[in-house]
């Protein structure tokens, strides 16, 4: 085995690097790392990664970090199924919504999800307005591409898609959280005010990758 994937369960840049691994079929070993542990921040890793943070690939001589850079390496060594966009306009399309979604859309939804699922909860909830009327400016993004389209960057998959999962569950987990929202800060159930994105949540579920990068820590 020649590749191998650092992770952390749960970590919504490593879930992505590790669906495109699962939907390519790339043989890779998998290295999860415990954060509770600080295993990011050994020396051993930081050779690695030097900033400390998952996911990194190491593939053969070649060692990257950044899921975006990850992705695309992926693409480069195999191919099929082509992720990235087979023209100059549809893989240009790809990276455009996988940069909206890291600049803008992610930190619009840590707003919501860091003090949700990573504190003790305590936080009130008018602090969070700002993060959730953002959040729902960016899903409403999405929900108006997937009214046009099957897919949120093409007419088909793309890395987009694997991008976006991560996000969209770790909004449903905050939103679960009933005894800090009672209406699921407005995203659950999704198909009430966004049918797009549940119908594409669906379309995606379906695709076997998904179950296998499904964070482990999650399944308990
Ligand atoms: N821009 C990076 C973000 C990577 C990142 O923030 N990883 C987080 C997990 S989601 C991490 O490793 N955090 C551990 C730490 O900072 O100690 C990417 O796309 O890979």
């Amino acid at each position: 085995m020649t590749t191998t994937l650092y992770w952390i369960s749960g970590s919504p840049f490593a879930w992505r690097a590790m669906l495109v691994l699962e939907h390519k079929g790339i043989k890779y070993e998998s290295q999860r790392l415990d954060a509770s542990k600080e295993e990011q921040k050994t020396a051993e890793f930081l050779a690695i990664n030097p900033r400390g943070k998952v996911p990194a690939l190491r593939d053969k001589d070649t060692t990257i970090y950044e899921s975006l850079a990850i992705m695309e390496y992926l693409e480069r060594i195999k191919p099929e199924p082509n992720l990235f966009g087979s023209s100059a306009s549809e893989s240009a399309a790809v990276k455009q919504c996988i940069c909206e979604l890291d600049n803008y859309t992610l930190r619009a939804l840590m707003g919501i999800v860091q003090p949700v699922l990573f504190t003790d909860g305590t936080q009130a909830l008018p602090d969070m307005k700002d993060a959730i009327v953002e959040s729902h400016r960016e899903f409403q993004f999405m929900e108006d591409r997937l009214a046009s389209s099957d897919y949120l960057a093409s007419d088909r998959l793309t890395a987009a898609d694997f991008a976006f999962v991560p996000a969209l569950e770790y909004v449903l987990r905050a939103a679960d959280k009933q005894q800090i929202s009672e209406d699921g800060f407005g995203f659950s159930p999704l198909g009430e005010r966004y049918p797009n994105i549940a119908a594409w949540q669906g379309r995606m579920s379906t695709i076997p990758a998904l179950a296998k990068a499904y964070p482990p820590h999650w399944r308990d």
